[in-house]
Protein backbone atom coordinates (compact mmCIF):
# COMPACT_ATOMS: atom_id res chain seq x y z
CA UNK A 1 0.00 0.00 0.00
CA UNK A 2 1.11 3.69 -0.39
CA UNK A 3 1.70 6.71 1.71
CA UNK A 4 0.70 9.76 1.04
CA UNK A 5 3.75 11.93 0.91
CA UNK A 6 3.49 14.42 3.71
CA UNK A 7 6.31 16.12 5.58
CA UNK A 8 6.12 13.91 8.78
CA UNK A 9 8.18 10.86 6.44
CA UNK A 10 11.16 13.44 6.18
CA UNK A 11 10.64 16.40 7.93
CA UNK A 12 13.37 16.05 10.07
CA UNK A 13 15.91 15.84 7.34
CA UNK A 14 15.32 19.73 6.68
CA UNK A 15 17.77 21.09 9.29
CA UNK A 16 18.62 24.87 9.05
CA UNK A 17 22.37 25.65 7.75
CA UNK A 18 24.62 26.27 10.54
CA UNK A 19 26.98 29.29 10.93
CA UNK A 20 30.18 27.16 10.83
CA UNK A 21 29.13 25.87 7.62
CA UNK A 22 30.46 26.55 4.22
CA UNK A 23 29.67 25.33 0.70
CA UNK A 24 31.56 22.26 0.86
CA UNK A 25 29.18 21.27 3.41
CA UNK A 26 26.30 21.26 1.34
CA UNK A 27 27.53 18.96 -1.01
CA UNK A 28 28.70 19.09 -4.63
CA UNK A 29 26.16 17.87 -7.77
CA UNK A 30 27.58 17.01 -10.93
CA UNK A 31 25.00 17.48 -13.80
CA UNK A 32 25.53 15.71 -17.07
CA UNK A 33 23.61 16.68 -19.86
CA UNK A 34 22.83 20.18 -22.54
CA UNK A 35 23.55 18.79 -26.05
CA UNK A 36 23.11 21.15 -28.34
CA UNK A 37 19.58 22.76 -28.96
CA UNK A 38 19.09 21.75 -25.09
CA UNK A 39 21.18 23.64 -22.97
CA UNK A 40 18.51 24.58 -21.18
CA UNK A 41 17.41 21.69 -19.66
CA UNK A 42 20.79 21.11 -17.63
CA UNK A 43 20.81 24.61 -16.92
CA UNK A 44 18.02 24.33 -15.09
CA UNK A 45 18.71 21.14 -13.09
CA UNK A 46 21.70 23.14 -12.17
CA UNK A 47 19.53 25.97 -11.07
CA UNK A 48 17.23 23.98 -9.23
CA UNK A 49 20.21 21.95 -7.72
CA UNK A 50 21.76 25.49 -5.67
CA UNK A 51 18.21 26.86 -5.09
CA UNK A 52 17.20 23.60 -2.90
CA UNK A 53 20.65 24.72 -0.95
CA UNK A 54 23.35 22.01 -3.08
CA UNK A 55 27.14 23.74 -2.07
CA UNK A 56 28.33 23.34 -5.04
CA UNK A 57 27.17 22.11 -9.16
CA UNK A 58 29.00 21.29 -11.77
CA UNK A 59 27.48 21.56 -15.44
CA UNK A 60 29.35 18.89 -17.54
CA UNK A 61 28.36 19.67 -21.03
CA UNK A 62 29.48 18.30 -24.34
CA UNK A 63 32.73 20.23 -25.54
CA UNK A 64 31.83 23.35 -27.46
CA UNK A 65 28.96 23.91 -25.52
CA UNK A 66 30.46 25.11 -21.76
CA UNK A 67 31.13 28.75 -23.17
CA UNK A 68 27.27 29.16 -23.96
CA UNK A 69 26.55 27.49 -20.58
CA UNK A 70 29.14 29.40 -18.69
CA UNK A 71 27.45 32.81 -20.08
CA UNK A 72 23.94 31.49 -19.17
CA UNK A 73 24.27 29.94 -15.54
CA UNK A 74 26.46 32.14 -13.28
CA UNK A 75 27.13 30.06 -10.32
CA UNK A 76 27.55 26.98 -11.50
CA UNK A 77 31.05 25.40 -12.54
CA UNK A 78 31.01 24.17 -16.38
CA UNK A 79 32.77 21.61 -17.61
CA UNK A 80 32.82 20.03 -21.04
CA UNK A 81 33.41 16.56 -21.63
CA UNK A 82 34.62 15.10 -25.40
CA UNK A 83 31.67 15.28 -28.06
CA UNK A 84 31.20 12.94 -31.38
CA UNK A 85 34.11 15.36 -32.80
CA UNK A 86 36.75 13.78 -30.64
CA UNK A 87 35.26 10.18 -31.36
CA UNK A 88 33.12 10.59 -28.46
CA UNK A 89 33.21 7.48 -26.42
CA UNK A 90 34.66 3.88 -27.56
CA UNK A 91 33.32 2.09 -24.05
CA UNK A 92 35.48 3.78 -21.66
CA UNK A 93 35.06 7.17 -19.76
CA UNK A 94 37.37 9.29 -20.65
CA UNK A 95 40.63 9.18 -18.60
CA UNK A 96 40.09 11.86 -16.10
CA UNK A 97 36.83 10.70 -15.64
CA UNK A 98 37.72 8.31 -12.46
CA UNK A 99 39.21 10.72 -10.43
CA UNK A 100 36.63 13.90 -11.63
CA UNK A 101 33.63 11.51 -10.64
CA UNK A 102 35.31 10.69 -7.19
CA UNK A 103 35.04 14.55 -6.66
CA UNK A 104 31.17 14.48 -5.86
CA UNK A 105 28.53 13.94 -3.83
CA UNK A 106 26.35 13.00 -6.00
CA UNK A 107 25.48 12.90 -10.28
CA UNK A 108 22.69 13.72 -12.28
CA UNK A 109 22.79 12.60 -15.84
CA UNK A 110 19.91 12.76 -18.57
CA UNK A 111 19.02 16.36 -18.94
CA UNK A 112 19.12 16.89 -22.61
CA UNK A 113 21.66 14.82 -22.59
CA UNK A 114 20.20 13.67 -26.20
CA UNK A 115 21.64 10.28 -27.86
CA UNK A 116 24.89 10.22 -29.54
CA UNK A 117 26.84 7.55 -30.85
CA UNK A 118 28.68 5.01 -28.21
CA UNK A 119 26.04 5.79 -25.65
CA UNK A 120 25.46 2.60 -23.75
CA UNK A 121 28.99 1.88 -23.07
CA UNK A 122 28.99 5.28 -22.11
CA UNK A 123 25.83 4.97 -20.00
CA UNK A 124 27.41 1.67 -18.43
CA UNK A 125 31.01 2.84 -17.34
CA UNK A 126 28.82 5.52 -16.06
CA UNK A 127 26.83 3.41 -13.99
CA UNK A 128 30.45 1.06 -13.04
CA UNK A 129 32.42 4.19 -12.21
CA UNK A 130 30.51 6.52 -10.25
CA UNK A 131 31.08 5.88 -6.71
CA UNK A 132 28.18 8.26 -5.17
CA UNK A 133 24.42 8.30 -5.96
CA UNK A 134 23.05 8.48 -9.03
CA UNK A 135 20.18 10.28 -9.99
CA UNK A 136 19.15 9.43 -14.20
CA UNK A 137 16.34 11.35 -16.05
CA UNK A 138 15.41 11.77 -19.60
CA UNK A 139 17.72 10.55 -22.16
CA UNK A 140 19.59 8.86 -19.61
CA UNK A 141 16.54 6.61 -19.13
CA UNK A 142 15.88 6.13 -22.92
CA UNK A 143 19.63 5.26 -23.10
CA UNK A 144 18.99 2.82 -20.18
CA UNK A 145 15.82 1.29 -21.50
CA UNK A 146 18.16 -0.90 -24.04
CA UNK A 147 19.88 -2.67 -21.28
CA UNK A 148 18.70 -2.70 -17.77
CA UNK A 149 21.72 -5.14 -16.31
CA UNK A 150 24.19 -2.37 -15.59
CA UNK A 151 21.90 -0.76 -13.31
CA UNK A 152 21.49 -4.14 -11.41
CA UNK A 153 24.83 -4.91 -10.96
CA UNK A 154 25.17 -1.42 -9.48
CA UNK A 155 25.95 -1.30 -5.91
CA UNK A 156 25.46 1.93 -5.37
CA UNK A 157 22.29 4.26 -4.84
CA UNK A 158 20.35 4.97 -8.19
CA UNK A 159 17.09 7.02 -9.04
CA UNK A 160 15.33 6.92 -12.05
CA UNK A 161 12.85 9.84 -12.72
CA UNK A 162 10.68 8.62 -15.44
CA UNK A 163 7.40 10.32 -17.17
CA UNK A 164 4.62 7.78 -18.43
CA UNK A 165 6.19 7.90 -22.22
CA UNK A 166 10.07 7.29 -20.62
CA UNK A 167 8.77 4.00 -18.22
CA UNK A 168 7.12 2.75 -21.73
CA UNK A 169 10.07 2.54 -23.40
CA UNK A 170 12.33 1.46 -20.17
CA UNK A 171 9.74 -1.76 -18.87
CA UNK A 172 8.92 -1.75 -23.10
CA UNK A 173 5.19 -1.60 -22.78
CA UNK A 174 2.65 1.72 -23.41
CA UNK A 175 2.45 4.53 -22.04
CA UNK A 176 -1.54 3.07 -21.27
CA UNK A 177 -0.51 0.00 -20.12
CA UNK A 178 1.95 2.19 -17.74
CA UNK A 179 -0.99 4.69 -16.66
CA UNK A 180 -3.35 1.86 -16.28
CA UNK A 181 -1.38 0.61 -13.14
CA UNK A 182 1.37 3.48 -11.93
CA UNK A 183 1.90 1.62 -9.02
CA UNK A 184 2.82 -1.86 -9.93
CA UNK A 185 4.83 -0.63 -12.73
CA UNK A 186 6.82 1.68 -10.79
CA UNK A 187 7.08 -0.92 -7.55
CA UNK A 188 8.30 -3.74 -10.20
CA UNK A 189 10.59 -1.66 -11.83
CA UNK A 190 12.15 -0.42 -8.34
CA UNK A 191 12.49 -4.31 -7.09
CA UNK A 192 14.10 -5.37 -10.78
CA UNK A 193 16.74 -3.29 -10.58
CA UNK A 194 17.52 -2.22 -6.75
CA UNK A 195 16.62 1.77 -7.83
CA UNK A 196 14.46 4.32 -6.16
CA UNK A 197 11.65 4.69 -9.04
CA UNK A 198 10.12 8.16 -9.28
CA UNK A 199 7.15 7.23 -11.83
CA UNK A 200 6.11 11.17 -12.35
CA UNK A 201 2.73 12.27 -13.14
CA UNK A 202 -0.44 14.57 -11.78
CA UNK A 203 0.33 12.27 -8.45
CA UNK A 204 3.86 11.37 -8.84
CA UNK A 205 4.47 7.77 -7.42
CA UNK A 206 7.67 7.25 -5.62
CA UNK A 207 8.62 2.98 -5.24
CA UNK A 208 11.80 2.05 -3.31
CA UNK A 209 13.30 -0.86 -3.50
CA UNK A 210 12.26 -2.17 0.16
CA UNK A 211 9.02 -2.56 -1.60
CA UNK A 212 7.49 0.60 0.23
CA UNK A 213 4.98 3.32 -1.63
CA UNK A 214 4.95 6.79 -1.33
CA UNK A 215 2.36 8.58 -3.09
CA UNK A 216 2.85 12.53 -3.78
CA UNK A 217 0.15 15.05 -4.18
CA UNK A 218 1.82 18.57 -3.81
CA UNK A 219 1.94 18.80 -7.75
CA UNK A 220 -0.14 21.32 -9.68
CA UNK A 221 -0.63 21.67 -13.42
CA UNK A 222 1.33 24.53 -13.60
CA UNK A 223 3.69 21.74 -13.88
CA UNK A 224 2.84 20.75 -17.30
CA UNK A 225 5.25 23.08 -19.28
CA UNK A 226 9.05 21.85 -20.40
CA UNK A 227 11.46 21.86 -18.31
CA UNK A 228 9.56 20.62 -14.93
CA UNK A 229 11.23 17.66 -15.15
CA UNK A 230 14.54 19.28 -15.16
CA UNK A 231 14.11 21.14 -12.45
CA UNK A 232 12.87 18.13 -10.39
CA UNK A 233 15.97 16.45 -11.73
CA UNK A 234 18.13 19.12 -9.94
CA UNK A 235 16.07 18.95 -7.09
CA UNK A 236 16.62 15.47 -6.03
CA UNK A 237 20.11 15.60 -7.17
CA UNK A 238 20.59 18.31 -4.63
CA UNK A 239 19.11 16.70 -1.13
CA UNK A 240 21.15 13.61 -1.99
CA UNK A 241 24.11 15.65 -2.25
CA UNK A 242 23.72 17.07 0.83
CA UNK A 243 23.77 13.86 2.58
CA UNK A 244 20.25 13.09 2.90
CA UNK A 245 18.89 9.67 2.65
CA UNK A 246 17.73 8.88 -0.71
CA UNK A 247 14.55 7.21 1.15
CA UNK A 248 14.11 10.59 2.62
CA UNK A 249 15.90 12.70 -0.09
CA UNK A 250 13.04 11.50 -2.82
CA UNK A 251 10.11 11.92 -1.29
CA UNK A 252 10.99 15.64 -0.15
CA UNK A 253 12.38 16.76 -3.30
CA UNK A 254 8.97 15.99 -4.92
CA UNK A 255 7.08 17.33 -2.67
CA UNK A 256 8.94 20.62 -2.38
CA UNK A 257 8.78 20.45 -6.86
CA UNK A 258 5.25 20.25 -6.42
CA UNK A 259 4.66 22.74 -3.99
CA UNK A 260 7.38 25.02 -6.13
CA UNK A 261 4.96 24.61 -9.00
CA UNK A 262 1.98 25.66 -6.78
CA UNK A 263 3.61 28.63 -5.19
CA UNK A 264 4.72 29.57 -9.05
CA UNK A 265 1.29 30.30 -10.09
CA UNK A 266 0.63 34.72 -9.83
CA UNK A 267 -1.41 35.39 -12.55
CA UNK A 268 -2.52 32.53 -15.05
CA UNK A 269 -1.27 28.71 -14.50
CA UNK A 270 -0.98 28.96 -18.26
CA UNK A 271 2.18 31.86 -17.71
CA UNK A 272 4.00 29.74 -15.36
CA UNK A 273 7.84 28.56 -16.28
CA UNK A 274 10.20 25.98 -15.23
CA UNK A 275 11.99 29.19 -14.06
CA UNK A 276 9.58 30.51 -11.81
CA UNK A 277 9.09 27.31 -10.22
CA UNK A 278 12.72 27.13 -9.09
CA UNK A 279 12.38 30.88 -7.92
CA UNK A 280 9.90 29.22 -5.57
CA UNK A 281 12.04 26.21 -4.06
CA UNK A 282 13.20 29.05 -1.35
CA UNK A 283 9.32 29.55 -0.15
CA UNK A 284 9.05 26.12 -0.92
CA UNK A 285 11.42 25.05 2.09
CA UNK A 286 10.65 27.72 3.71
CA UNK A 287 7.22 26.84 4.35
CA UNK A 288 7.48 23.21 4.89
CA UNK A 289 7.23 22.49 8.42
P1 LIG B 1 2.50 12.75 -25.66
O1 LIG B 1 2.66 12.42 -27.09
O2 LIG B 1 3.07 14.12 -25.31
O3 LIG B 1 1.14 12.55 -25.11
P2 LIG B 1 10.42 12.28 -24.69
P3 LIG B 1 10.90 14.88 -23.52
C1 LIG B 1 5.14 10.96 -23.48
C2 LIG B 1 14.88 17.64 -22.78
N1 LIG B 1 14.18 18.90 -22.55
N2 LIG B 1 1.81 11.30 -19.58
C3 LIG B 1 4.73 11.86 -24.59
O4 LIG B 1 3.40 11.65 -24.90
C4 LIG B 1 14.72 16.54 -21.76
O5 LIG B 1 15.57 16.71 -20.63
C5 LIG B 1 14.89 20.02 -22.80
C6 LIG B 1 1.76 10.59 -20.70
C7 LIG B 1 5.70 11.50 -25.69
O6 LIG B 1 5.30 10.30 -26.33
C8 LIG B 1 15.16 15.36 -22.60
O7 LIG B 1 16.56 15.30 -22.64
C9 LIG B 1 14.40 21.29 -22.60
N3 LIG B 1 2.72 10.60 -21.66
C10 LIG B 1 14.63 15.71 -24.01
O8 LIG B 1 14.33 17.09 -23.96
C11 LIG B 1 13.00 21.50 -22.15
C12 LIG B 1 3.76 11.37 -21.46
O9 LIG B 1 6.55 10.80 -23.62
C13 LIG B 1 6.95 11.22 -24.91
C14 LIG B 1 3.88 12.16 -20.30
C15 LIG B 1 13.40 14.94 -24.40
O10 LIG B 1 12.47 14.88 -23.32
C16 LIG B 1 12.15 20.28 -22.48
C17 LIG B 1 7.80 12.47 -24.77
O11 LIG B 1 8.95 12.14 -24.06
C18 LIG B 1 12.79 18.96 -22.13
O12 LIG B 1 12.74 18.71 -20.72
C19 LIG B 1 2.85 12.11 -19.35
N4 LIG B 1 2.91 12.81 -18.20
N5 LIG B 1 5.01 12.83 -20.38
C20 LIG B 1 15.31 22.46 -22.79
N6 LIG B 1 14.81 23.69 -22.65
O13 LIG B 1 16.49 22.27 -23.06
C21 LIG B 1 5.58 12.48 -21.55
N7 LIG B 1 4.84 11.58 -22.19
O14 LIG B 1 10.36 11.82 -26.10
O15 LIG B 1 11.33 11.54 -23.81
O16 LIG B 1 10.64 13.86 -24.71
O17 LIG B 1 10.28 14.46 -22.25
O18 LIG B 1 10.50 16.20 -24.03
P1 LIG C 1 8.96 16.03 -17.41
O1 LIG C 1 7.86 15.43 -18.26
O2 LIG C 1 10.17 15.19 -17.31
O3 LIG C 1 9.27 17.46 -17.78
O4 LIG C 1 8.40 16.08 -15.91
C1 LIG C 1 7.23 16.81 -15.62
C2 LIG C 1 7.17 17.13 -14.14
O5 LIG C 1 6.04 17.95 -13.88
C3 LIG C 1 6.98 15.90 -13.26
O6 LIG C 1 7.54 16.10 -12.00
C4 LIG C 1 5.46 15.80 -13.15
O7 LIG C 1 5.03 15.11 -11.99
C5 LIG C 1 5.08 17.27 -13.10
N1 LIG C 1 3.74 17.50 -13.68
C6 LIG C 1 3.46 17.60 -14.99
N2 LIG C 1 2.14 17.80 -15.17
C7 LIG C 1 1.58 17.82 -13.93
C8 LIG C 1 0.24 17.99 -13.43
N3 LIG C 1 -0.81 18.15 -14.27
N4 LIG C 1 0.04 17.94 -12.10
C9 LIG C 1 1.08 17.78 -11.27
N5 LIG C 1 2.35 17.62 -11.67
C10 LIG C 1 2.61 17.64 -12.99
MG1 LIG D 1 11.91 15.22 -18.53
Amino acid sequence: RAQVNTPALWQHHLSPRSPWSHKGTYGHLLVLGGSRGMLGAAAMSGMAALRTGAGMATLGVPRGQEIAMAAKVTEALVWGWPDEAEGRFSGELPPDWEERLNRFDAVAAGPGLGRFEGEGAWLEALLHRTPCPLVLDADALNILSRDLTPLKERPQETVLTPHPGEMARLTGTSVQEVEASRHRVARNLAEETGATVVLKGTFTVIASPDGEQVVNTSGHPALAKAGSGDVLTGVLGALIAQGIPVKQAVPMGVYLHGLAGRLAVTDSTHSVLASDVIAQLGRAIHQTP
